[in-house]
């Protein structure tokens, strides 16, 4: 076995630009109605409080959403999903956190890097908003640089998404659609060595689907990008007939054995080994 190569972005602290393993992004969603944890941190007190948690548990990173992406949700006012994450945001970046804004609005990303976020998460991959390429592009984080930009695959909003969840060939489906949203961002003026790809596990795509894009791993990696994972509690983790969050935790140490960039998970301590443990055996591999 060789060491690990974990292809990282550009734009991060130095604390975690260095670290050369798979990240743990902790989820902490703002909002009444997400997939697992809605309606638990839907106060600014109980998201910080959670995040901090987090943190302890061993996440890397706390990505903070105000918009629930649960298949079937209905769309939040742009006004409502500002007011939910930017003072969580704030508070969070003021303790020294690495905070990532899952949203995909470009005025409430530019909101909340002017708060102190430095990672852009785009679930839809800059299809939702023409805006988010050149909006993302144009900010400067704290660091005095653009924020990296986490591009998932994504075919449309949760409404309809699961009508759509069709593919000749999964894989290269993805690879191909989440290929060309990457090459607009660009277009757009978000570098390259900024963008991170997301396969977007869940969102109009089924179990199978989802099985086949973490099996048919080189598909992905051959856009050539960091990789990020978002496999946490969702319905096909369920599917073994064990405990979602363990399910999560063998995705975790999966994903960080082909050398994801990252994984975005509710449950940080069990992803947390994970990923240390796959870097312990690598770091002993010749
Ligand atoms: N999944 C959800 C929300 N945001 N962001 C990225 N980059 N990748 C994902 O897979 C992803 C995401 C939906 O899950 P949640 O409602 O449990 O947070």
């Amino acid at each position: 076995m060789h060491p690990l190569s974990v292809p990282a972005p550009d734009g991060l602290p130095e604390h975690l630009a260095s670290l050369g393993r798979t990240l743990v992004m902790g989820i902490l969603n703002v909002t009444p109605d997400s997939f697992s944890d809605g309606g638990e941190h839907d106060t600014p007190e109980g998201a910080i409080a959670h995040a901090r948690a987090l943190v302890a548990a061993g996440a890397d990173i706390i990505d903070v959403g105000g918009e629930s992406t649960r298949p079937g949700a209905a769309r939040v006012a742009p006004d409502e999903e500002a007011r939910r994450v930017l003072p969580v945001v704030r508070a969070l970046a003021a303790e020294g956190i690495c905070v990532s804004i899952d949203t995909m609005r470009a005025e409430v990303a530019a909101e909340a890097v002017a708060a102190g976020a430095v990672i852009v998460n785009d679930v839809s991959g800059g299809l939702a908003d023409p805006a988010m390429g050149a909006t993302a592009a144009r900010a400067r984080t704290v660091l005095g640089a653009p924020p990296v930009v986490v591009a998932m695959h994504w075919r449309a909003h949760s409404a309809t998404m699961n009508a759509l969840a069709e593919y000749d060939d999964t894989a290269r489906d993805v690879a191909r659609e989440l290929g060309a949203a990457i090459e607009a961002l660009e277009a757009a003026g978000v570098e390259r060595s900024r963008l991170v790809a997301d396969p977007g596990l869940g969102f109009a795509k089924d179990a199978t689907h989802n099985w086949e894009l973490l099996a048919r791993w080189d598909d992905l990696a051959g856009l050539g990008l960091p990789i990020l994972i978002g496999a946490s509690r969702k319905r096909f983790t369920a599917a073994l007939g064990q405990d979602r969050d363990d399910v999560t935790a063998a995705i975790t140490a999966y994903s960080a054995l082909r050398g994801a960039w990252c994984v975005r998970v509710h449950d940080a301590p069990a992803s947390a080994a994970a990923v240390r443990t796959v870097e312990a055996i690598a770091g002993h591999a010749r």
